[in-house]
């Protein structure tokens, strides 16, 4: 086949098109969930503190990734027995989760980068964060 200016054309358009990802619908189910844990002795300042209960609450999956344009849906699952936060600072989402309830949060995922998800409820030691990657294509 001869090379046309019109063929090269075509065949340039079909290289920007494949190059150029679409962007997706993304659905992801978060957990919320706490885990109950006895410390058997912890000795602070020369007391010794004995069968502490401690408390662990993370989310199940920590890590969510997606790619920049995608539109985005969480859902929300809290099994912890009490209310739990979900906040996404970058992207404005703050969330409060009472105790047994679900929540749905959708959003474009248009800034590229690490973001944490935290509980803006509990300290950090408690609630463990998760991460929100959102890259380049
Ligand atoms: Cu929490």
């Amino acid at each position: 086949m001869k090379i046309t200016k019109t063929v090269f054309a075509g065949l340039a358009l079909g290289l920007l098109l494949v190059g150029t990802a679409q962007a997706k619908d993304q659905k992801f189910t978060v957990v919320i969930n706490a885990y109950d844990t006895t410390i058997p002795e912890l000795n602070v300042e020369g007391v010794t503190v004995k069968n502490i209960r401690a408390f662990n609450v993370l989310n199940e999956p920590e890590t969510l990734v997606v790619e920049k344009g995608d539109s985005v849906k969480i859902t929300i699952n809290n099994k912890s027995p009490i209310s739990e936060g979900f906040s996404i600072d970058e992207y404005g989402i703050k969330e409060v989760i009472k105790a047994g309830e679900t929540k749905t949060i959708t959003f474009k995922a248009d800034k590229v980068g690490a973001f944490v998800i935290w509980c803006q409820l509990h300290p950090k030691n408690i609630h463990l964060p998760g991460t929100l990657n959102v890259i380049d294509d």
